[in-house]
């Protein structure tokens, strides 16, 4: 099987590479989604269908000693970054193979081999965070990057504001990516924000800023190229704001029931699958015939990585105090 390293860099110019691992991500989430019902993955999950262009565009870009934060919705960014289904899903399901052995679940991942710095549930947390680790590239005169990806009400946050100011003043090698995917949890960006361009909010830090298309993964490579080659030749920080959609509700509990009649429909007109599948088609390096397999491929893929986590062991009560900052000395 091969490591998070190496299926990073499959992703890295390969199209149909990056096209096999959105279809992955896709099918994936539906897997979780059938998983969750079924009473097999504990807690929540919060599904990223409608943005894989996003992640595996932001993941074709970076270099893996680059350092991500992601959120609670960040499998489709884990797994774009490398870390392998069964990496990824092991932790879901609270199993020892996963890529925090089991004790993280759904919304912490993490991978330092390929730069997933820890998932977090708390809304704009990695914002302050990317910045710091670019602070600290910085200091280290290292040229790479960090990045924060985040969604739209993370950008009325205090965190978002103190990131972005400091990363401004300090000139920091750091890319915010907000996927403004038009709802925080229940309520539509409307209800929430006043304004519709987030990305415009870097006004107010003198910082450089533009919008995207995160439905094609060509529009997202080609933003985060021009902030990435900004970041790491000391030009400092970019706000991205990617134009998505969640197709999904909020977490599993939730149906969307609150979404305008058509609104899902018009967007899924641009699922970021058919976007590239019509480009790569156009462009002879698929046909339909092959991007059936492909999609029927992953399939019986995803059942593989289903059993292989369904099998595997669950950690030990002991296992809680591993790897914490300060071991628990047993009471006499
Ligand atoms: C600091 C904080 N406040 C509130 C919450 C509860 N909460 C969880 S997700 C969420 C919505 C965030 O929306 P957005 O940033 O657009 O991300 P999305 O869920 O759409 O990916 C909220 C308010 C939280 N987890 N953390
Ligand atoms: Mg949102």
């Amino acid at each position: 099987m091969k490591t998070s390293l190496q299926r990073r860099q499959d992703i890295k110019t390969d199209k149909i590479a990056q096209y096999e691992r959105m279809v992955e991500i896709r099918e994936f989430e539906e897997q979780i989604n059938a998983l969750f019902a079924a009473g097999l993955v504990r807690g929540s999950t919060h599904l990223c269908q409608g943005q894989e262009a996003l992640d595996v565009g932001i993941a074709a870009v970076l270099r893996p000693d680059d350092v991500v934060l992601a959120t609670y919705r960040g499998h489709g960014v884990a797994l774009a970054l490398g870390l392998t289904p069964e990496s990824v899903l092991g932790e879901i399901m609270g199993k020892t193979n996963g890529c925090c052995g089991g004790v993280g679940g759904s919304m912490h991942m993490c991978d330092m081999s390929v730069g997933l710095l820890p998932t977090s549930a708390i809304v704009g947390a990695g914002i302050p965070i990317a910045a710091g680790a670019a602070l600290a590239f910085q200091v280290q005169g290292k040229d790479n990057v960090g990045v924060a990806v985040f969604g739209d009400g993370a950008s009325n946050i205090g965190a978002f504001h103190e990131g972005l100011n400091l990363a401004a003043i300090w000139k920091l090698p750091v890319i915010f990516i907000c996927d403004n995917n038009v709802y925080g949890e229940y309520s539509r960006i409307n209800t929430t924000t006043p304004i519709e361009d987030l990305h415009t909010r870097a006004e107010s830090y003198n910082m450089p800023h533009f919008s995207l298309d995160g439905m094609d993964i060509a529009a997202v490579e080609k933003g985060m190229t021009e902030a990435v080659n900004r970041a790491r030749s000391g030009g400092g920080p970019t706000l991205i704001e990617a134009k998505t959609y969640r197709f999904a509700g909020h977490s599993r509990a939730d149906q969307a029931l609150y979404r305008p009649a058509g609104e899902l429909e018009q967007w899924q007109k641009r699922d970021p699958l058919k976007v590239t599948e019509e480009g790569l088609v156009a462009s002879g390096l698929l046909t339909p015939e092959k991007i059936e397999k492909i999609k029927s491929d992953m399939k019986v893929r995803m059942q593989e990585v289903i059993e292989t986590c369904s099998a595997a062991p669950e950690p030990t009560l002991a296992s809680m105090f591993e790897n914490i900052w300060t071991p628990v000395k047993a009471s006499k």
